[in-house]
């Protein structure tokens, strides 16, 4: 049945719709399945995700089509094979604010722009490409209770603009009873700031939360007195039931707190496979304590391979208003997972207090950042080209493979991504860098695939002719 009689209003303008601040405004790519219209199936999205089903029911009233999702721009030739560019508005009344204190609930949200839309029959491909939150939803958010202005301070940094904090993930991913993982933690600590659980490293009988997280808080006072630098643990506490969570996170603020270094402490959530409600859970569990954002399997979500699911940037901003202190935004292409040099905006918009987006200007209204997590496949070699990329190191790095793959040790594994950074806020070439910094020099012997591509005349330059 085409809809488009109710659920599109192409006259409806964009600039008239933000001022009004009384929709949500989403952009989708769409894709109509053999023998579908294109306006036909954008109204079916509107209808789907709103008010309607794909046929009219008796139970409408006037008042139900006064809260109508519209469709109000179509263009079906903007992607060419891949389909065309539909915008959708939301009015504001559709989205549910909790029965608690009245803020907006995100899991909501995300079921009505994608949600059962996502299953429809008469498309081939939907995806959201961009949306923009009013004022006075973006004001009714959680957004983040802690941001990277508070590990700067525990790291005894300015708290603006306090640079970039070097990290690794414990490696390898699984397989580490306690005492070598504890000393894992120790030899990178030496060199490093900042050490992640890797995602699956939880409570296994090989190496038990009660039993390892005592050691990385002794591990972490050692080196701490050791180097006289403040160290920070992000520790997982992920699972499928709230209280669950909770007392892993206790469990663990219990354990630092013997050292004094309940403040060191991150808590990291893998967002994608416990959905906002576990973020939420450890956003309002633990407003004090940093919130990591971990994001496995967000691949089947955002992947530019499908024609379904969301463009990251709305990922990161679902991210931002459930609160995530932090984020992985990936590497933009210069490390191993997917993604490109184009991305910058994905740390800008978790940063600033307003950012351009692929379809829409998104202002924050105060709410706190969320810190790019740069990780996956990252090494002391890719950061200089990372750095100028991105145009500035205020993010949190984490290289597993880039500090455990360092040809000398973890520990200079970690300096040399501190060099890396050095190297680049200076304006140094790089290879003329490496000539007076050894950690940075080595990880061109660690990493020779990646320095022959990079630096391809590294070996004469630096005399390694092995
Ligand atoms: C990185 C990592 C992260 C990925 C996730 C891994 O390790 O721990 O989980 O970065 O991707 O297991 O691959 P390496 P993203 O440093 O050894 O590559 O950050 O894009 O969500
Ligand atoms: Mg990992």
């Amino acid at each position: 049945m085409d809809q488009s009689n109710r659920y599109a209003d192409l006259a409806l303008q964009e600039d008239t719709l933000v001022s009004d601040d009384n929709h949500l405004l989403v952009a989708y790519r769409l894709k109509p399945a053999e023998g579908y219209g294109f306006l036909e199936v954008a109204a079916h999205v509107a209808a789907e995700s709103s008010t309607g089903t794909n046929v009219e029911v008796s139970t409408t009233d006037d008042f139900t089509r006064g809260v109508d999702a519209l469709v109000y721009e179509i263009d079906e030739a903007a992607f060419g094979e891949d389909g065309g560019l539909m915008k959708i508005a939301y009015p504001v009344a559709l989205f549910d604010p909790n029965l608690l204190d009245g803020h907006y609930n995100v899991s909501h949200m995300w079921s009505l722009i994608l949600g059962n839309n996502q299953g429809m029959g008469d498309h081939v491909g939907l995806r959201m490409l961009d949306f923009y939150v009013p004022e006075k939803m973006v004001k009714r958010f959680d957004g983040p209770a802690t941001d990277i202005s508070d590990l700067w301070r525990v790291l005894g940094r300015p708290e603006v603009d306090g640079g970039y904090i070097a990290g690794t993930i414990i490696k390898p991913k699984l397989g580490l009873r306690p005492e070598p993982f504890a000393k894992a933690c120790y030899d990178f600590w030496l060199g490093g700031d900042f050490i992640k659980n890797d995602e699956p490293q939880a409570n296994q009988d090989f190496c038990p939360m009660e039993t390892v997280i005592p050691l990385v808080a002794e591990t972490m006072d050692r080196a701490q007195q050791e180097t006289g630098q403040a160290k920070l643990f992000s520790a997982n506490v992920t699972a499928d039931f709230h209280g669950e969570m909770v007392r892993r996170g206790e469990y663990v603020l219990e354990q630092f707190a013997k050292y004094g270094n309940e403040k060191h402490v991150a808590f990291l959530v893998d967002g994608f496979v416990t959905g906002p409600a576990g973020v939420t859970t450890c956003r309002r569990n633990f407003p004090d304590t940093y919130l990591h954002f971990h994001r496995a399997g967000h691949g089947a979500l955002t992947s530019y391979k499908s024609p379904m699911g969301m463009d990251p940037v709305c990922y990161m901003k679902l991210a931002r208003l459930m609160g995530a202190s932090g984020i992985h935004t990936g590497t933009m292409g210069y490390g191993k997972m997917e993604g490109h040099a184009g991305e910058t905006v994905l740390a800008y918009m978790l940063e600033r207090d307003e950012c351009q987006g692929p379809y829409f200007y998104q202002k924050w209204y105060g709410m706190k950042p969320t810190t790019p997590i740069i990780s996956g496949g990252m090494n002391a070699l890719r950061l200089p080209g990372f750095f100028e990329n991105l145009g500035h190191g205020n993010v949190i790095n984490t290289c597993g493979g880039g500090s455990f793959g360092h040809i000398d040790s973890p520990a200079d594994g970690g300096i040399s991504l501190g060099q890396a950074y050095d190297c680049w806020k200076s304006g140094i070439d790089p290879i003329e860098y490496a000539k007076d910094h050894k950690e940075f020099a080595r990880a061109f012997e660690s990493f020779p695939h990646d320095a022959d591509k990079i630096f391809p005349d590294w070996r004469e330059k630096l005399g390694v002719h092995k």
